[in-house]
């Protein structure tokens, strides 16, 4: 049996302040499937992304995966275009949302996604919240029907 495919979303250009966060949950998902977007936690990537890549090839190569991907995690505390449209391309594909929120954002979470049933939104106070939260729905989704 494949592993399970996990898309991680978390804000690049939207700004990196959560980005050791972000470093921290990739390294426990990866404990349950394997993490397609492990460079969103690589706390090297300034706002301006990778060297010598150029955008397009970022949304080709992000969209492959997400085609592959099996489950959405997403951080939503920081907000980002490039999260909420992998969060839009994710629903698409009817697969298992997850968005963390911390409950210190600094702004408010967008109403289309707070207001969207279809998405298990978690508000964390901190990385251990996350972390249990991340456990849960991880297993659901392996173990248990969601
Ligand atoms: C562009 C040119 C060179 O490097 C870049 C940016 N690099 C990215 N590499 C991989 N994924 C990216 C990149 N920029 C955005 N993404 C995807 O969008 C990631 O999967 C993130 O979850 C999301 C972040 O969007 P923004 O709008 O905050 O950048």
């Amino acid at each position: 049996m494949r592993p399970v495919a996990i898309y991680f979303a978390g804000s690049i250009r939207g700004g990196r302040e959560n980005v050791a966060f972000y470093h921290d949950l990739i390294e426990l998902l990866s404990e349950y499937g394997e993490v397609l977007t492990s460079h969103v936690g690589d706390t090297e990537m300034s706002v301006k992304g990778e060297d010598g890549i150029t955008d397009k090839t970022v949304y080709q190569r992000d969209m492959e995966w997400m085609c592959r991907a099996d489950v959405l995690v997403a951080d939503v505390s920081v907000p980002s275009l490039g999260v909420g449209y992998e969060i839009a391309r994710a629903e698409m594909r009817e697969i298992p949302i997850l968005c963390l929120y911390h409950a210190k954002a600094r702004r408010p979470l967008s109403a289309i996604v707070s207001g969207n049933p279809l998405l298990q939104i978690v508000r964390y106070r901190d990385k251990e919240e996350a972390g249990d939260t991340v456990r849960k729905f991880m297993n659901r989704v392996i173990y248990g029907k969601m």
